[in-house]
């Protein structure tokens, strides 16, 4: 062994060391793919695998049965400076397959070429059958104390400070399809409580498409693309999904909610989450209540426009993959409260008239708050996306002391679905035993064997009673911390395939949640409805989902018809009197704009006096700054560019700032870039025209300050108009547009007929 070597990885590990310390003092955009910079020449000497990045975290080293190992994580990745076969024997070559010649037939003796091979073809698999595409993040969950009155799981005590993995996800499409589709969000939180994991696996939505289990089935396959096909892709613009909802009305409401601006979030940071069933909680004393959960996001809740999803489906298919791995990478931490809607425990299981087991229904906010209870930080990335967000499993039946289930109809099944679904996902039972699933309670089962056993086990009886292991393992009672089952009272009753009077009301709540809206809201619900239905090919589906919007308002009926040309027909029900519920809207209020882009468009043959200040203030505010100009590299300041007027788009920042007036660039030629159009001539580039143009049209906010104000009135903006700031100096309108930036649009651009 050169000896030469161990010194040479000190001082590499030194000037890595130097360069992050650099980087604090010069914050990066993110995106950052390796720790070290990489050399323009190919390494040539082996050094030991690269610590992770500083925003990756990874699972606890802890062993199949949830013993805390002590070793760090990267003891889970390679090891060693050379490669080597997956015994460890290292390797001289793996380039070369093992021939009979340079030119003869490859030998089947090649064992590194077999099992190289072997192992690639079996990289894969089965992708999740809903919610298969997804991103994921570590973080921790503090508990306020404050549900100490009602629930007695540990991970709520004051203070305490709970390890957490989280996944979103969108339900329909797979794993490779685009994030900004409009489609429900998956919302999994995986609890590494002292007590056993707990598992809250709640979406965006309050509500859900159905109310029994049984119907799951139904509502995928009819929203999965057509099966002969296999199109659309990843949306529900299509006539099987529209055939099944008309159908199966009970679906009405969770469908409104996906035709409103919740169906496009703007980032999964700002995106509420709901565990949608009822649970039932219990406290210390054995006091039960029931219960809601809800994730209320500190950003806000947020969405993008219809369009802007649309052209972010082709320009970034990974943006909300993207924001929340930047976010974090730039240490604007992604943060929701946890908050309990709480109801007695009477056997009637309703509230205010709502029938509690119904999973299409909500309990309006204003009728029983929301109170918090704790708080999740997201504060570190996967570091390998297959072991930890694609192996991730979670289940409902993941619940530690105090937290029990109901009798939901579509909670029941999924009790036994997600427990199931693994077997096959994740090739056998012992999923729990893969690092991102592990426990950190100790585990002390009775499971035994199976495809993937991880931990060996002792002793000669692994079943009960038995006296060989001492009798070991014994039941816990309730005082050692035992899961107890709630002993709930089923009230005599026939075996039956049914559900109660209750669950038949479709169309109130989707009423209710219409009649919540702001004006410009119940536009983008019409826009929905009429896109989707518009993109339907057959009238009757067209014609029996005007019905349902007749049930829910007459007015979003009308406006729908309009669009698609038919008649509206009148209400089949009564239009029952609903109460509005301003929880619902998403404006009205401010919120920090953390990790928000900021584009900054520069001229670089102009004045560039106060980009830096202005970027510098962009990355104290806690937002990312990207710089965009005509061409890539760094500015004469030393500045250093991150979009070009080719690569870039309005679609991906939150704010245009205008620095400068750029000329048309050289590449600015529709055979060079489509987006430059026929603007040759002009004082502004045509790109950065287009620019102002979408950020304005999408109610972003637009600041210029020196010459960018020629850029904006070339754009035909003006100062003045909603959402647009100039001023003297880039510090200045920034911070005016900070401002206006956390009411998160200039809603007033929005115009809105539907009152
Ligand atoms: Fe799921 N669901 N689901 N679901 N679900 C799955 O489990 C299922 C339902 C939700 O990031 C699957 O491991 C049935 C409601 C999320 O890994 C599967 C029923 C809600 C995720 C499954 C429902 C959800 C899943 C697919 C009706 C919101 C992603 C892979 C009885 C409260 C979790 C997997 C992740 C995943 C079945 C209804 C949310 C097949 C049968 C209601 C967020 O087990």
């Amino acid at each position: 062994m050169d000896p030469s070597k161990p010194a040479k990885v000190v001082k590499e590990a030194a000037e890595t060391v130097a360069a992050k310390a650099a980087e604090l003092l010069d914050p990066k955009v993110p995106g950052v793919p390796s720790p070290v910079s990489p050399s323009l020449e190919e390494p040539t000497g082996p050094v030991p695998p690269l610590p992770p990045r500083g925003d990756q975290g990874a699972p606890d080293t802890r062993t199949p049965t949830g013993a805390d190992t002590h070793v760090p994580a990267t003891a889970m990745a390679q090891q060693g400076a050379y490669l080597t076969t997956s015994q460890g024997a290292r390797l001289r070559d793996t380039d070369h397959s093992l021939k009979a010649g340079v030119r003869g037939p490859t030998l089947l003796q090649d064992h590194h070429l077999r099992e190289k091979i072997t192992h690639f073809d079996h990289e894969r698999i089965p992708e999740r059958v809903v919610h298969a595409r997804g991103a994921g993040a570590h973080g921790v969950f503090v508990g306020y104390g404050s549900a100490a009155g009602v629930c007695k799981a540990g991970f709520l005590a004051e203070g305490k400070e709970t390890p957490v993995f989280v996944r979103f996800s969108t339900v329909l499409g797979s794993r490779g399809s685009a994030d900004t589709v409009r489609d429900t969000r998956g919302f999994a939180t995986k609890f590494y409580t002292d007590e056993g994991t707990f598992d809250l696996v709640g979406n965006n939505i309050p509500v859900f498409f159905i109310q029994d289990g049984i119907k799951f089935p139904d509502v995928i396959h009819a929203g999965k693309p057509h099966p002969d096909r296999e199109i659309p892709q990843a949306q529900s613009a299509h006539d099987t999904f529209w055939d099944f909802v008309s159908l199966h009305t009970e679906a009405q409401h969770h469908t409104i909610w996906n035709m409103s601006d919740r169906g496009i979030p703007r980032s999964y940071r700002m995106m509420e989450g709901f565990g949608v069933h009822t649970f039932r909680l219990v406290n210390a004393e054995g006091a039960t209540s029931l219960a809601k959960f809800h994730w209320k996001p500190t950003l806000g809740v947020h969405s993008l426009t219809w369009e802007e999803a649309q052209l972010l489906a082709g320009l970034d298919p990974d943006f909300h993959r993207r924001d929340l791995y930047d976010a974090i990478e730039s240490g604007a931490y992604p943060e929701w409260e946890l908050g309990l809607q709480v109801f007695p425990d009477d056997p009637e299981q309703t509230f205010d008239g709502i029938d509690l087991l119904d999973p299409t229904k909500i309990v309006p906010e204003e009728l029983a708050p929301v109170q918090t209870v704790g708080r999740l930080r997201l504060d570190a990335n996967p570091t390998n996306f297959f072991a930890e967000v694609e192996q991730v499993a979670f289940h409902l039946g993941h619940l530690p002391p105090g937290i029990d289930v109901t009798d939901d109809p579509l909670l029941q099944a999924r009790l036994f679905s997600y427990l199931d679904t693994q077997i096959t996902r994740l090739g056998g039972p012992n999923f729990s035993q893969i690092p991102v699933n592990r426990p950190h309670a100790p585990v002390n089962d009775m499971l035994r064997d199976g495809f993937h056993q991880d931990a060996v086990h002792g002793g000669a009886a692994p079943y009960r009673p038995n006296s060989l292991d001492a009798g070991n393992p014994f039941p816990a009672g309730a005082d050692d911390g035992a899961f107890v089952d709630t002993p709930v009272t089923v009230t005599q009753s026939t075996k039956v395939r049914g559900n109660p009077v209750s669950f038949e009301d479709h169309f109130s709540q989707a009423r209710l949640f219409w009649h919540s809206m702001t004006p410009v809201e119940k536009e983008h619900i019409v826009r929905a409805y009429t896109f989707e239905l518009g993109k339907c090919y057959e009238q009757t589906i067209k014609e029996r989902q005007l019905q349902s919007l007749a049930n829910i308002d007459p007015v979003l009926c009308q406006e729908v018809a309009t669009g698609l040309g038919l008649p509206a027909p009148e209400p089949s029900v009564p239009l029952t009197d609903v109460v509005p519920s301003p929880a619902l809207s998403q404006l009205g209020g401010t919120w920090p704009q953390d990790g928000r882009l900021v584009g900054i468009v520069v001229d670089p043959d102009s004045d560039l006096d106060g980009l830096s200040t202005v970027r510098q203030a962009v990355f104290t505010a806690g937002m990312v700054p990207l710089v965009v100009a005509p061409r890539g590299g760094m500015l004469p300041n030393g500045v250093p560019v991150q979009r070009t007027f080719l690569t870039g788009r309005s679609v991906e920042l939150d704010a245009v700032l205008l620095a400068g007036c750029p000329a048309p660039a050289p590449d600015a030629l529709p055979a060079r870039d489509a987006k430059a159009g026929n603007g040759s001539g002009e004082l502004l580039d045509p790109r950065v025209r287009l620019l102002v143009e979408e950020a304005f049209r999408h109610a972003k906010v637009i600041g210029a300050w020196g010459a960018g104000v020629d850029a904006l009135t070339a754009a035909g903006r003006a100062p003045g108009e909603a959402g647009v700031v100039i001023g003297d100096s880039g510090p200045e309108v920034l911070s005016t547009a900070l401002e206006l930036l956390s009411r998160h649009r200039a809603w007033e651009r929005f115009p809105a007929g539907v009152a």
